[in-house]
């Protein structure tokens, strides 16, 4: 088998956080092996991801993946991994403002994936949705009512704020980054998480809607999400659809008494 120049190693069941690294290597239309979504027969499967974590042959032991491996180097953390793409693939402006720009918002779209994430798991990662599904309804409430306004109306105002300095639709730079494509990934999982919510919020957010939109009819990017190579959005994810959790955004913003 024909090694591929990058290596993506990742849940093979799950977009994830390697969803924001398939995006970024598909929409570049980058040689590359989503590892694990192989069968064993050509070394793929989850056994091997479990093997590459616990592997003694990483000069750096990754914590958790997504991990991107390129000849000897092994990287973990979704937005490092993009960091170290993105000039390499053409998904960055040239100037190291907008390099560190990018990597900015990137991390402020991970941070808005934990807390996604922690709606269904407010206690721990290491216990089952059903083991803490009142505290998940309570940081839920939390999350709409509060978190989600607050990323997309941050997000909003940075697109407005770069489109009207470069008089491009984008969030970094002239042209489309890796960002724009996580933003895209990240607008697409909280509508598919919480779709009452981002019906009432979509209004808000205009210029981020039209940017999503845009990523997702780029053709690389289109063909993509048509083909068995995107894994469905489901509950074992980050974004889970969990009926009771998706609520209507309701409360008037409750200010922290201290
Ligand atoms: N901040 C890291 C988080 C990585 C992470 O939490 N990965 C999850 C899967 S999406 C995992 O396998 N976690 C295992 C654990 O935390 O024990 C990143 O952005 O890559």
């Amino acid at each position: 088998v024909k090694k591929a120049k990058y290596e993506l190693h990742y849940w093979p069941s799950i977009q994830g956080r390697g969803e924001f690294v398939r995006l970024a290597l598909e929409a570049a239309g980058a040689e590359y092996a989503d590892v694990a979504r192989l069968p064993p027969s050509k070394g793929g499967g989850a056994a091997k991801l479990v093997a590459l974590l616990g592997s003694a042959a990483n000069a750096v032991a990754p914590f958790a993946p997504p991990v991107l491996r390129v000849g000897r180097l092994a990287l973990a953390q979704t937005a490092n991994i993009l960091l170290y793409l993105g000039p390499r693939l053409n998904l960055v402006p040239d100037d190291e403002a907008s390099r560190f720009t990018a990597h900015q918002h990137q991390l402020t779209i991970m941070d808005a994936v934990v807390e996604a994430h922690d709606t269904h798991h407010p206690i721990s990662a290491g216990l089952y949705y059903e083991d803490q599904r009142e505290p998940a309804l309570a940081r839920t409430r939390g999350f709409v009512d509060e978190r989600i306004p607050k990323f997309l109306r941050y997000f909003e105002r940075v697109v407005t704020d770069n489109s009207g300095k470069s008089k491009t639709p984008y969030s970094v730079g002239r042209s489309r980054s890796y960002v724009d494509l996580s933003l895209f990934q990240l607008v697409s999982g909280l509508k598919y998480a919480f779709p009452k919510a981002m019906k009432h919020y979509r209004r808000a957010i205009p210029k981020l809607e039209a940017l999503s939109e845009r990523v997702r009819e780029e053709d690389r990017v289109a063909a993509y999400l048509e083909s068995e190579r995107r894994v469905p959005f489901n509950e074992d994810g980050i974004f889970r659809r969990y009926p009771e959790l998706d609520l209507a955004p309701g409360r008037k913003t409750s200010r922290r008494k201290s």
